[in-house]
């Protein structure tokens, strides 16, 4: 990359930093847990959320936005479930970026608890864009192998959270969940581990008890 090429890069990069600061803000202003998810494609996250969807009912309320380069596919998923959700299409950039989370802010009803937002399917450029997120968590599911924590490393660098996915075609897979999670927590020490099968519900108690307990701390370090 050219020396110019770089400092463009920065710049775009500094102008996210100040959208997703304002976005964080507003956000931690109206006492909303935000959690961006990122993964490869087809790595579970919307089935996570529909997952996710039918453990608050009742009991917390929730909203999404979906990031996809073309489609209303995965935000209809998630409104088949009763819970609003917007679409953003990029129209062909690989990640979403803060300023298109701006847009969509003003729509988001204010008494919510949750707000989760899927980013576009892949793992290497969104771990760039700080989408004023409280909470990101990076997923990696059983087909894709146990070796990417080392091959995309920005990813689990960047995360809070790894949640490995499938984890009922475990057995019927070369997938080791500790090599997986060892290899990440090697690149990101502290790293929260969650192992979930959101097509059967397993593990999806813990996970769910981590962000309310993320938003209990986010609504009391706010009071
Ligand atoms: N066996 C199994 N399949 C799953 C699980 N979760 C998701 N899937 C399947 O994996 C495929 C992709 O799931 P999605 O939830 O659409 O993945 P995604 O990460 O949202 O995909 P993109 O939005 O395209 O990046 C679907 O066929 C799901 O049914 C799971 O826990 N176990
Ligand atoms: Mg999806
Ligand atoms: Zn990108």
């Amino acid at each position: 990359m050219s020396t110019k090429t770089i400092s463009v890069v920065r710049d775009l990069l500094a102008t996210n930093k100040q959208a997703a600061a304002a976005i964080r803000q507003e956000l931690r202003s109206r006492g909303i847990l935000c959690v961006n998810l990122l993964s490869s494609p087809g790595s579970g996250k919307t089935t996570l959320l529909e997952s996710l969807s039918g453990r608050f009912k009742d009991r917390y309320r929730m909203a999404v936005i979906e990031g996809d380069i073309e489609t209303e596919r995965d935000a209809e998923r998630i409104r088949a479930k009763g819970i609003p959700a917007w679409q953003i299409t990029t129209g062909g950039a690989c990640h979403l970026e803060a300023k298109m989370v701006g847009k969509v802010l003003g729509e988001v009803p204010a008494a919510i608890d949750f707000l989760f937002i899927e980013n576009v399917g892949n793992l290497v450029c969104p771990a760039s864009y700080d989408l004023g997120e409280e909470i990101r968590c990076v997923l990696l599911s059983s087909p894709e192998g146990d070796d990417k924590p080392a091959k995309y490393p920005q990813a689990f660098l960047s995360a809070d959270c790894l949640i490995l996915t499938k984890s009922d075609l475990f057995p019927h897979l070369p997938f080791d969940p500790a090599k997986a999670a060892a290899e990440a927590l090697a690149i990101k020490p502290g790293l929260r581990v969650f192992t979930v099968s959101a097509l059967r519900g397993e593990g999806m108690d813990a996970l769910a008890a981590y962000f309310v307990e993320a938003l209990a701390r986010l609504r009391s370090a706010g009071a």
